[in-house]
Parts: structure tokens; sequence; C-alpha cells
């Protein structure tokens, strides 16, 4: 809203033609959700700790989480208030990509928040049933999957990173891919969310990696140059994505170790969601398995962990699953989990910025 009211007084004031650029919004976005959380975020933190919105911990867990019994929980409804009235305040309305990411992000964050909810209300650390968790995360995923199936500009081709040339049509199977990727990066974030800042470093630096990836496919000539997908339209995700990076800062900011809040489902399931969305819209989808890595290896610590438990009934690879558990009980203190997680998540962002150069 912000962007209509300054970019009108272009007419008079010729200065004001400097908001039409993605750039220079993308850039307040990122700032405006910064200061919102900033100085909402002891007032939200109080106001959690007032209404006893604090954490069960588990008993089956690692014995150092159990001082963080009563950490206030459900910070991502801040993150969630930022992001929406940044995206708001500095994106084109008129553009369909970020309404569709507003739309699973809340959805999520609705799903998210239910499960929160009925695990204050049962006072233990188990809130939606796995099972309908999963169905209402399917049938909000259909929406943007259906709705970029049926879009006449999208195409349903894949994009394989190092291959540019490659580019199987998948049809109606891209549908199955959206939701795979959907609600798989969602319930990874969500799985990686269990040390200070181990989720929203690595979703942080992820958004920052999508905020450069959404500017590049939306830009015809820079598109053409490196020989992405053009997509049309998804240069207003960036604005999305600073405002993410922003919320993400901020929210770090009392979540980092030792972590004054938490965020929750509302805010784990909603970021990995969004994440797998923008990265569906910009035609990232193979890339996502770089940029969210550290998700991506979390997710998988539990598959095989499980799977290895259930063949050899009982054996387990890992310490305990997932992969930051296992560290934790080899004697790592907190801190240096996160912060070495964090280096990785950097060190993928380079990778996956260095493919847009590499065929
Ligand atoms: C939820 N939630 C955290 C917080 C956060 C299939 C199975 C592997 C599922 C997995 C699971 O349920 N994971 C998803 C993870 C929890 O954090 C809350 O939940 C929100 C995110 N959803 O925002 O509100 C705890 O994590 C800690 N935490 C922090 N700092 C943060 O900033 O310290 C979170 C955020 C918090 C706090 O202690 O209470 C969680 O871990 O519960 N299940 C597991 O991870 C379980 N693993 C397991 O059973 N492994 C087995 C196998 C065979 C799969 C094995 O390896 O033997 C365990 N989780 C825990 N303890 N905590 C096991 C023991």
């Amino acid at each position: 809203m912000l962007y209509y009211l300054l970019y009108a007084l272009h007419g008079q004031f010729s200065f004001f033609n400097v908001f039409r650029y993605i750039t220079l919004r993308t850039i307040y976005s990122t700032l405006t959700a910064l200061l919102i959380t900033f100085l909402l975020g002891p007032y939200v933190v109080r106001l959690l700790t007032k209404y006893q919105i604090g954490q069960y911990i588990r008993e089956d867990g690692p014995k150092s989480h159990y001082s963080k019994e009563g950490t206030p929980t459900m910070g991502g409804v801040l993150i969630l208030f930022a992001i929406v009235v940044s995206t708001l305040s500095w994106a084109d309305l008129a553009n369909g990509y970020v309404w569709l990411v507003l739309l699973v992000t809340l959805c999520f964050g609705g799903i998210g928040f239910l499960d929160d909810y009925l695990m204050l209300i049962k006072k233990k650390n188990k809130g939606l049933s796995a099972r309908s968790k999963f169905v209402l995360q399917i049938a909000i995923a259909l929406v943007p999957a259906v709705f970029l199936y049926l879009n006449f500009r999208y195409n349903t081709r894949l994009n394989i990173p190092f291959f540019k040339t490659l580019t199987p049509d998948l049809y109606w199977g891209y549908i199955l891919l959206a939701l795979f990727i959907i609600v798989g990066t969602s319930n990874a974030v969500n799985l990686t969310d269990g040390l200070d800042g181990l989720a929203i470093g690595p979703a942080t630096i992820a958004f920052g990696t999508f905020l450069l990836l959404s500017y590049l496919s939306g830009h015809a000539k820079i598109a053409s140059y490196l020989q992405i997908p053009f997509v049309p339209g998804t240069g207003e995700l960036s604005v999305f994505c600073g405002a993410m990076v922003g919320a993400g800062m901020g929210f770090l900011w009392f979540n980092s170790y030792p972590a004054q809040v938490f965020m929750g489902d509302v805010g784990s399931l909603s970021l990995g969601a969004a994440l797998g969305t923008v990265a569906v819209i910009t035609k990232n989808e193979i890339l996502l398995v770089i940029v969210g890595g550290i998700f991506l290896i979390e997710a998988l610590s539990v598959i095989f962990q499980v799977g290895y438990f259930k063949i050899t009934h009982g054996k387990r690879i890992f310490r305990m699953a997932p992969l930051h558990h296992h560290f934790e009980l080899k004697g790592w203190p907190e801190p240096k989990i996160i912060v070495r997680f964090w280096i990785i998540a950097v060190i993928l962002s380079l990778i996956s910025l260095s493919t847009l150069k590499l065929r």
C-alpha cells in the first residue's frame, strides 16, 4: 500500500519514481519487517509469558532441553504479522504470485497455530495428529499447485541445475511435484526447529537466496542471459522474500541461544511452506535441494533412522534423529551445532548461486 501511495506522488515529484523499482522496495520491505519484529518482539515475549503460552518438553529427549520447559512458544505469529504488513506495504498487490504465497504462508501458519494451541490445552508436546496435519497440508498445497498448472503463462517443465537444456515436461505430474515440494519443505523446516535459531538461521539464508533468484527469473533480459526460465511477475516475490529475511533476522534476535521465545509450529510450518512455494513458482524446484540443504539433511536423517530402526528391529544409525540431536548426544555444545549448521547453510547458498553460471 505504501508503494501505491508513494509512487502516486511521482507526477508531482520525480524523486518518487524510485519506488517503481523492485530492488528499492525489497530493501524497504526487509527493513520494515525487521523493525516490526524488533519493536514488537519484547512485547510479544511478555504477552506469551503472561498467558503462559510456554513449551512442553519431551521426556525422551536430550536432558539439556529440560531447562527449556516454559520458554514462550508461538513466536511465529510475530514473524507472520511482520511479513504480511511488510509485503502488503511494499509489493505490487496486482501481482497474483504475491497473494498466492501470502495465502499459502498464512494457511500453513493456521495449521501450525491449531497444532500449537492443541498442545497448550492438552498440556503436552502433542497437538494435531500427524494424519490430520498431513491431510490439511495437502489440501492447502493443492491451491498453488493447481493454480500454477492451470495458469496459461506457466510452464510445467522441470528446470535442472547444471543441465540447462534438459527440461522434461511433467504435464499434470507437475501438480504432484509441487505438492511434494511444498508439504515436504514445510515438514522438513518443522523437524529442523529443535535448537535455538537452528531453523530460522538457515531459513533466513534460504529466503535471502530466493530474494535474488526471484528477481533474476522475473527479469526477461537477465533470465535470457543466464539461460534460466523467465517467469513474468516473479520479481515481486523478492519483496516477499525480503520481508522474510527481515522478519527472520528480527526473530533471531530473540530466538538466538539462549532463546527467549520459540517460533512454534505456527512459524516452522508456514516458513517451510513459503519456501517451497517460492521455489516452485520461480521454477527452482530442484535447486531447492541445495538452497534448503540443511532442511533436507535433517529430514533424511529421520527417514533413514526410522527405516533402519524398523528393518533391524531396534538398531540406529544416529544416536538420535533428527540429526541435531545426534550431535547434542555426542556432547557438542548447542551454540556450536547451531553456528556450524548456519555456516553450512551459507555454503549451500553460495553453491546454489554458482549454478547460475555453470551448465
Ligand atoms: C517437532 N519440535 C521440537 C518449538 C518449535 C518423526 C519424528 C522424528 C518427529 C520429530 C518431531 O516431532 N519433530 C517436529 C520438533 C520442539 O520445538 C517446538 O516445536 C516447534 C517446531 N515444531 O518452535 O515450539 C523442541 O525443540 C527444542 N527447541 C529449541 N529451540 C528452538 O528455537 O531448543 C525448539 C526451538 C522444544 C525445544 O526443546 O521443546 C522437538 O524436538 O520436539 N521427533 C523428534 O524429533 C523426536 N525424535 C525421535 O523420536 N527420534 C527417534 C527416531 C527413531 C525417529 C530416534 O532417533 O531414536 C525427538 N524429539 C525430541 N526429543 N525433542 C526425540 C526426543
